[in-house]
């Protein structure tokens, strides 16, 4: 196997032999890549030609299947590459073969980045218009860029080529971030502030992590006068703050806290686990018999929820587990027992005149985002760190699960507002890019002379797109980490530096010297 998809890739520079450092299997590797290989194929056929609904949903579940953390059921991916087979077979005899992954891992070093650029910026793109498409909301010109984006990975290009493709994935993006935004907003409303509990109530629970919110919103309908209590985990917190599902009473909570801490804190949980989209770490002994799984997420062994949605299982595990027996108090990373979420463009645009009048009187000195995925490298304890130093008179715009690292720390507020904002998950960079660009239409100026530095973690392919959406809006001087993508060749590095001015982290001391003297 090769992979070199994630920022923990072995050696920061890929996994080979039997299993990736995620704790993916080679025979799932080699079928991740098998199931890519068709989905090229698929894309090459009807790339400019008549697609159908059903081939889009192959290529959007196809893609979304191969995120990091997301599918290790090498059965359910033989199933998916079987679809894709199909659907292709469906719409016409297959004119171009499938493709042969290897090629691209053994191809030249900076035609293999560029490419895995695109591919793992599609990869992203995918799980957000997938967000979408269950919601009712697709887009023609997202849609059609899978196809575009897959035959231009398989095809024989240039530098000179691939790079517009390559800022083209991010273009797209903001568009597929767009969508979802207004998928979960028209569906659910425009999200308000809220403080969150950390503290688990007693009595039968049921926690729920990943990005669905419509996963989310059932699971309330089912669990509704049933005496069960339901908590957000990882990225699903900012659901919270949405006005349709905040009137569940229900919906206590927040349990846990990143991704990577969840072998620790699902070890003897007295409740289910659902796990609506990444990141799934492998399941261990002391928790495997409360997972389950829904969507394109999928574990051996752990019960499945299809389509259907039936959540009974689930219901069930969490009246026979029973909860706690007292209300438990649990605590973020910082000892703090609540957080904040709520904050997307809807709620800053509303304090616009606030927010601007604190800038102008010098009441804020700088915005910092400071956002993106969390992860397990000791490194990351960078982001709590500069998140502390920063200015007393500085704001923290956040999103995705990399706040977890400072969002129960209490900054004090500057007129009014909290001082860590949370915009929710990381497809909300969406809300950053409209509120920064309200600030430079406020300010008479470009984004990019606004006191505003962004931050970002990345750990795997969503922050790809993310990051490539901000360089297509030609944001620079964008600070990233723990480390570089193994999958930026040096030259592909030099064309981002000289371009859009992007420096890898170094301690938060240093970087907030050069950004506040810049
Ligand atoms: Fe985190 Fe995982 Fe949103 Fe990612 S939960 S790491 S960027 O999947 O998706 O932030
Ligand atoms: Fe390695 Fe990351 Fe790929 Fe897993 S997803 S095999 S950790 S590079």
């Amino acid at each position: 196997m090769f992979c070199f998809q994630c920022e923990q890739t072995a050696g920061c520079s890929g996994c080979t032999g039997a299993q990736g450092v995620c704790g993916k299997k080679e025979d799932t590797a080699l079928l991740q890549d098998e199931l890519t290989g068709a989905l090229i194929g698929l894309a090459r056929d009807f790339y400019g030609r008549d697609h159908g609904a059903s081939a889009d949903r192959v290529i959007i579940e196809g893609l979304f299947t191969t995120i990091t953390n997301v599918n290790f059921d090498s059965e359910d991916i033989r199933r998916r590459i079987d679809a894709v087979r199909a659907e292709r077979s469906r719409l016409t005899a297959a004119v171009a073969g499938e493709y042969d992954m290897n090629r691209l891992w053994r191809d030249d070093e900076d035609i293999r980045s560029l490419k895995s650029l695109i591919l793992f910026g599609l990869r992203g793109m995918a799980a957000y218009a997938y967000h979408a498409l269950v919601l009712g909301y697709t887009d023609g010109e997202v849609n059609n860029f899978f196809y575009k984006g897959l035959a231009v990975v398989g095809g024989t290009f240039g530098m000179d080529e691939l790079l517009p493709v390559v800022m083209e994935t991010g273009k797209v993006n903001l568009k597929c971030m767009e969508l979802l935004d207004r998928a979960n907003t028209e569906t659910y409303g425009s999200p308000v502030p809220v403080t969150v509990p950390l503290t688990i109530e007693k009595g039968p629970f049921i926690v729920i992590s990943g990005h669905d919110l419509r996963d989310l919103q059932l699971l309330l309908e089912q669990t509704r006068g049933k005496g069960i209590n339901v908590y957000t985990h990882g990225e699903m917190l900012p659901a919270h703050a949405y006005p349709k599902l905040k009137e569940y009473p229900q919906l206590k909570g927040n349990f846990g806290t990143a991704w990577q801490n969840q072998q620790k804190e699902f070890k003897d949980i007295p409740a289910p686990v659902l796990f609506t989209t990444n990141c799934l770490m492998p399941v261990k002994d002391s928790y495997r018999d409360r997972v389950f799984t829904t969507e394109v997420v999928a574990y051996p062994d752990m019960v499945h929820i299809d389509e259907e949605k039936d959540f009974t299982p689930v219901i069930e595990k969490a009246l026979e587990l029973g909860g706690y027996a007292e209300d438990r108090v649990m605590t973020g990373i910082n000892g703090g027992t609540q957080v904040t979420t709520g904050f997307a463009h809807g709620a800053v645009l509303g304090a616009a005149d606030k927010v601007v009048e604190a800038v102008k009187s010098g009441a804020i000195s700088h915005f910092f985002l400071v956002g993106g995925c969390d992860g397990a490298k000791p490194g990351r304890n960078y982001y709590t760190e500069f998140v502390k130093q920063a200015p007393k008179d500085s704001m923290i715009l956040t999103l995705a699960c990399g706040k977890y690292r400072f969002n129960d720390l209490d900054l004090g507020s500057i007129g009014g507002l909290p001082r860590i904002m949370d915009m929710g998950q990381c497809n909300d960079a969406y809300s950053a890019v409209r509120v920064a660009s309200a600030l430079a239409e406020a300010f008479g100026c470009g984004v990019n002379d606004l006191p505003l530095s962004i931050v970002l973690s990345w750990y795997e392919q969503k922050a790809v797109c993310v990051l490539l959406s901000l360089l297509s809006l030609g944001i620079k001087n964008i600070y990233i980490g723990p480390t570089l993508p193994a999958f930026l060749s040096q030259n592909v590095l030099n064309v981002l530096v000289e371009q859009f001015g992007i420096s890898p982290i170094s301690t938060p001391e240093e970087d907030l010297k050069k950004i506040l003297n810049r």
